[in-house]
């Protein structure tokens, strides 16, 4: 049914609107439902970043941090219940109940609409409805895949011009009649019968809800990160992971880097770690092994496509990074230190300084003096905040920092081509304390797979809930898989087999967290990490001493180079080793993870459980 345009017209309008057709009637529905008062259709322009900010700092928002310290940088402080993602609140509404598959709630997708177009019923009162339209990835990609997000939140328009190819451009390729994800956001605080606003608007109420049979997001009540900035999670991971099943390649939660060894070879590989789990860190690692380098092409999200020459290669859709910001210091990721301190950044829920810096803990050892803290109490090391309770943070452990990815000093060029990298390895991690050895490369693509499929972390502050409990996270997109998670396995099992093998990257497994008795790191990390990178680029070159073990390939003893590493004999060889008895615990715990996936469960898992099983049986 078309839409009756002229409502479009009898608004108040800032920038200038498309000619997309399909554009202008959703367009014209948003706003007879939500009833904005005004429409900005966003040119992504500096100047309109900058108009963006100064709005915000007069609703209060944004904080203008010391442009001495941090040039044009911002902090925000979310409403304290509006912090992380909301996994509980997050739908998959896919017309078949079965297709959303047992890891996602779902729900029939009309019941949907019903609930939320009721939410949305003004929800845009008193407010701007920004129109943001945005191409995750190059705009030259063969196949360039556009949005246009519709938000109320004009924190949300700045950040998706940080994070995102937002803006003009855009709205010309638009303007050629291509397809876009329409992607709905509303705050859910409509300023009705002239209600004040307040810094941080959003609601009790939150839906974060995918419609994959129609490409289509809805996202109601929080204005915080992966719930809001649409493009990102809901877009690049969720909704895009249904269209590579489509059409036959895959969207992760990956970091890609460019690895070079001192002989100047070089080697592109994706990891795959689940939230805060130590993908950013690895995307800027700066190695502590001489002569290696590493250079960044993503934090987060990678696609990855076989090309002419079957190869698998990896883009990064994203133009930004949303980086936690705790732990993140001058030595354990000093090039984000430095990205972050070019400025342009807008920091959420971190600490303030006196001077109008920012700090957050790990950062260094001790602030420096009084802080703000992140809920806006005056806070100090002894006694925590004023009026709150001892030890409470000062920043929030999902505080994070939203920068342009250009301001990396280890960008690789590569970033820029629109056909991204052929991959050499593919690597899964995750958060575990015991269990899971530093590395472990797999025997084949199946058995990556399979890794990948088991993959488990004890849970992390980037999500509402319980921080530290052991979950199944198959290549860390258990929150982002827009399907059934058995379908979205044998995706992968069938892209190996369709596929050359000695074309395919070779997949590892890696561990940076396990725990001693006093619940101390083993391992050293970070830069560090440098040290299995290498191995690792040992292997793909046929090189790097292993043992075979019934989990897979481990560094044989003395194969690390470990040259200059700050571990005892003891704790290098308890975290590369494969630990038996853990192991016999461990196979039921998959066996009861794989029992989830019911009947869709693939053959290939199967075989691989079994092959484990055999193994383990025949120590
Ligand atoms: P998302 O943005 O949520 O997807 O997370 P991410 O995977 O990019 O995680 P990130 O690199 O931001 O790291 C999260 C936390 O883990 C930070 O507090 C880091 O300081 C910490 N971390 C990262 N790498 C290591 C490591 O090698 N060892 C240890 N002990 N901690 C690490
Ligand atoms: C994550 O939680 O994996 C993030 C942060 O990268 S958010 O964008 O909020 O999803
Ligand atoms: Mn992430």
């Amino acid at each position: 049914m078309a839409s009756d345009l002229s409502i479009l017209r009898d608004l108040p309008l800032q920038g200038t609107l498309p000619t997309n057709e399909k554009l202008l009637n959703w367009l014209a529905e948003v706003v007879a439902l939500c009833r904005p008062a005004a429409i900005h259709y966003c040119d992504g322009s500096p100047e309109e970043q900058a108009l963006l900010a100064q709005r915000l700092l007069d609703a209060g928002t944004l904080i203008r941090l010391n442009d001495d310290i941090l040039p044009n940088s911002f902090l925000a402080r979310t409403d304290p219940d509006d912090v992380a993602r909301v996994e509980d609140q997050t739908f998959i509404c896919s017309r078949d109940e079965r297709h959303a598959g047992p890891t996602n709630n779902w729900m029939d997708p009309d019941q949907m609409k019903r609930i939320l177009t009721g939410l949305y019923d003004g929800s845009m009162e008193g407010r701007t409805m920004y129109v943001v339209p945005f191409c995750m990835g190059h705009l030259e990609a063969d196949d360039p895949k556009f949005g246009v997000e519709v938000t109320d939140s004009a924190y949300v328009a700045m950040s998706m011009g940080v994070m995102t190819r937002m803006g003009a451009e855009v709205t010309a390729a638009l303007a050629t009649g291509v397809d876009f994800v329409p992607c709905l956001h509303s705050v859910g605080m409509p300023l009705t019968d002239s209600r004040a606003d307040v810094p941080w608007p959003c609601s009790d109420i939150k839906y974060i809800v995918h419609f994959p049979d129609e490409r289509m997001v809805w996202s109601y009540g929080s204005g915080y990160g992966g719930n809001s900035l649409l493009g990102k999670k809901c877009y690049a991971l969720r909704i895009a992971s249904v269209m590579a099943r489509d059409e036959g390649w895959l969207a992760e939660h990956m970091l890609i880097i460019k690895l070079t060894s001192p002989e100047g070879r070089s080697y592109h590989m994706a990891a795959a770690f689940p939230s805060a789990c130590g993908k950013t860190n690895l995307a800027m690692l700066e190695p502590t092994i001489p002569g290696w380098k590493v250079e960044t092409i993503g934090d987060d999200i990678a696609w990855l496509r076989f090309g002419d020459d079957g190869r698998l290669y990896a883009t990064n859709p994203e133009t930004g990074f949303f980086g936690v910001a705790p732990g993140t210091s001058h030595s354990t990721n000093p090039n984000a230190m430095r990205a972050i301190e070019i400025g342009n950044s807008i920091f959420t829920n971190v600490a303030e300084t006196a001077d109008g810096g920012v700090w957050w803990e790990g950062m260094t050892a001790t602030p420096p003096g009084p802080l703000t803290d992140w809920k806006g109490r005056l806070w100090n090391a002894e006694t925590g905040p004023v009026g709150g309770r001892p030890g409470e943070k000062a920043a929030h452990p999902n505080s994070r920092f939203c920068t342009p990815i250009h301001q990396a000093p280890t960008l690789a060029a590569e970033y820029d081509d629109p056909r991204g990298v052929p991959l050499d390895a593919i690597i899964f991690g995750g958060r575990r304390e015991n269990t899971v050895p530093l590395v472990t490369q797999s025997r084949d693509w199946r058995h990556g797979v399979f890794m990948g499929a088991t993959c488990s972390s004890e849970s992390t502050a980037a999500a509402r809930g319980a921080v530290g409990v052991l979950r199944r996270d198959p290549m860390a997109m258990l929150p982002f898989i827009g399907y059934h998670v058995a379908d979205y396995v044998q995706h992968w099992l069938d892209l190996g087999e369709r596929a050359e093998a000695d074309k395919l990257p070779s997949i590892f497994y890696v561990n940076w967290f396990r725990r001693d008795a006093d619940g101390r790191f083993m391992w050293p990390g970070f830069g560090e990490n440098s040290r299995v990178l290498k191995w690792i680029a040992e292997r793909i070159d046929g090189g790097g001493d292993a043992v075979e073990t019934p989990i897979g390939h481990l560094p044989a003893p003395g194969a690390l180079d470990v040259d200059g590493l700050d571990i005892t004999d003891a704790d290098l060889a308890e975290v590369t080793s494969f630990q038996e008895a853990e192991w016999r615990d461990e196979v039921p715990r998959i066996g009861r993870w794989f029992d989830t996936f019911g009947w869709r469960l693939p053959r290939g898992l199967v075989d691989e459980l079994l092959q484990l099983e055999t193994a383990l049986s025949g120590q």
